[in-house]
């Protein structure tokens, strides 16, 4: 006892207290010119958002759902690569990931607790057309419409992508085929005509390199293909090419007013040092680190250095295609998680990347490199190289080593950690002028975390898989103060 109250209150702090109830002022005290229990004059600095900034929670389809054979819902390539043994973390699914399929209402409940404005989601394309094309699919329909009319009645605005990896494996090829971006961009026209009167924000695809390079250039995520150069650089195309006619087709069928974007994960690239050479290097090496997806898709062509660089490995396309990749965009979604370290070199590049050292830190899942500045450098590089009319962070959030108390409590410390400072530098952002008109922390609640499986959380709230019971983190608490002030706390 007398050793914690040493730790607690410290000899100086005992004095103190000791003296203030004397009445006496303690020399040290003197020098400040304050006297004891006398407080600074304080100037808080508020970081507020600005009015109507929109607050939000992220999720995915395949990642929450599970019910994959419930409602003629159509197999699809994660289901395969999933039970394929030696894919995922442990071999686990997304058979019954959460459970959200049949737990939506709770789950939107969690979201109004929350006090977000807004929930971004995904439609499992599988679940509309079984066979990916064809015929639709009523029952997996009428689901979204149940749950968007939850949300609705709830006050929460969706925000929907259509494309979060799940792809249907009756598509011959997958993205292999370009006949599958053809698939996607009917796809999506069938959404926008049949929920666009309750959904106005439509996101296309969500990282392209995720299920483009990952799936089949690197084969961690399905299909788990390691195709060459050139046809992997195919598939990136059809990728592109998808979300392109996807953008047409909402644009055709959705009435006026509908918003259209997608979510990206460009390569957020970080000034080492904000000195002007610097930061112009950033710039020039977020064009071109990028240039197979987002630089594409807001210039609307391939850039000379990109085809040159690859050669005759470059991806064919066809007259028409770049009208609908580099169709005109309301909004721009960027996922962010960790930066890349860029400076000024000579050469031609201009730029190089910095590697970082071994001791950089990370959250729980090793790739998860920590860079609050990456949120600031993803809204500035994008804003000032291709002016998009608006921004969002479509993703932020981190995987921690969650434990739950037997009082079914979680002190993620780390999480709020990690949130609070990205949190600051978006308000930078928003701060200096910068377009940027929302927020969805990813993710709502613990889920499949792909080929990692049920291994990484990234919830701010944590689910136990055994009876699917959902309970909030600290960070769900940090979270809803954060939306409560409309200020980083
Ligand atoms: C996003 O992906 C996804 O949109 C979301 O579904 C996902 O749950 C979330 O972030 C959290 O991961 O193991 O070193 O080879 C983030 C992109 C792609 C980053 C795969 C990690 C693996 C790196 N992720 N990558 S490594």
């Amino acid at each position: 006892m007398k050793a914690i109250s040493r730790r607690l209150f410290g000899k100086t702090a005992a004095a103190t207290a000791a003296a203030a109830a004397t009445g006496v002022t303690l020399p040290g005290l003197a020098a400040s010119g304050l006297a004891f229990g006398q407080s600074y004059e304080r100037k808080p600095v508020s970081l507020k958002f600005p009015e109507g900034f929109k607050w939000g929670c992220s999720t995915a389809s395949y990642q929450i759902e599970g019910a994959v054979k419930e409602d003629g819902r159509g197999e699809t390539n994660w289901d395969i690569f999933a039970h394929t043994p030696g894919k995922t973390h442990n071999g686990d699914t997304g058979d019954v990931a959460d459970d959200s399929y049949h737990r939506y209402k709770e789950d939107a409940l969690l979201l109004k607790n929350l006090g977000v404005q807004t929930y971004r989601m995904s439609i499992a394309w599988s679940r509309i057309f079984p066979e990916g094309k064809g015929t639709p699919n009523p029952k997996g329909l009428d689901y979204y419409h149940r749950v968007v009319d939850d949300l609705l009645a709830k006050g929460i605005t969706p925000y929907v992508t259509l494309f979060h990896w799940d792809l249907p494996a009756a598509l011959p090829g997958g993205w292999q085929n370009r006949d599958t971006s053809k698939a996607f961009g009917d796809y999506a026209g069938y959404m926008a005509k049949h929920l666009g009167d309750k959904v106005k924000n439509w996101m296309t695809t969500n990282e392209l390199t995720c299920f483009t390079d990952l799936g089949y250039r690197i084969g961690q995520f399905a299909p788990g293909l390691k195709l060459p150069n050139g046809e992997a650089n195919q598939v990136c195309h059809h990728g592109i090419l998808a979300h392109g006619l996807g953008v047409q087709a909402i644009r055709a069928n959705a009435p006026s007013g509908t918003l259209v974007g997608l979510a990206e994960n460009a390569t957020v690239c970080v000034p080492v040092i904000e000195t002007e050479e610097h930061i112009k290097a950033a710039q020039k090496a977020t064009r071109l680190l990028n240039a197979q997806f987002l630089t594409a898709i807001m210039e609307g062509k391939y850039i000379e250095e990109y085809l040159k660089y690859h050669g005759a490995d470059a991806p064919k396309w066809e007259p028409d295609d770049f009208k609908a990749i580099g169709s005109k965009l309301d909004f721009v979604g960027h996922n962010v998680y960790t930066p890349t370290y860029v400076r000024a070199a000579d050469g031609p590049l201009g730029f190089a990347v910095v590697q970082n050292p071994s001791s950089y830190p990370h959250m729980a899942s090793p790739w998860l490199n920590i860079g609050p500045e990456s949120i600031y450098w993803a809204v500035r590089n994008v804003c000032e190289l291709w002016h998009p009319p608006a921004m969002y962070i479509t993703e932020n959030g981190c995987s921690s080593d969650d434990v739950l108390t037997p009082e079914g409590q979680v002190g993620d410390v780390d999480r709020v950690m990690y949130l609070r400072n990205y949190v600051t530098q978006l308000h930078r952002a928003a701060a200096e002028g910068y377009p940027i008109k929302g927020y969805f922390l990813w993710s709502l609640l613990d889920n499949f975390e792909w080929a990692d499986g049920y291994s990484k959380r990234f919830g701010i709230h944590y689910v136990d898989y055994k009876t699917l019971k959902r309970y909030p983190k600290l960070s769900a608490e940090w979270y809803k103060t954060v939306i409560a002030r409309n200020a980083v706390v």
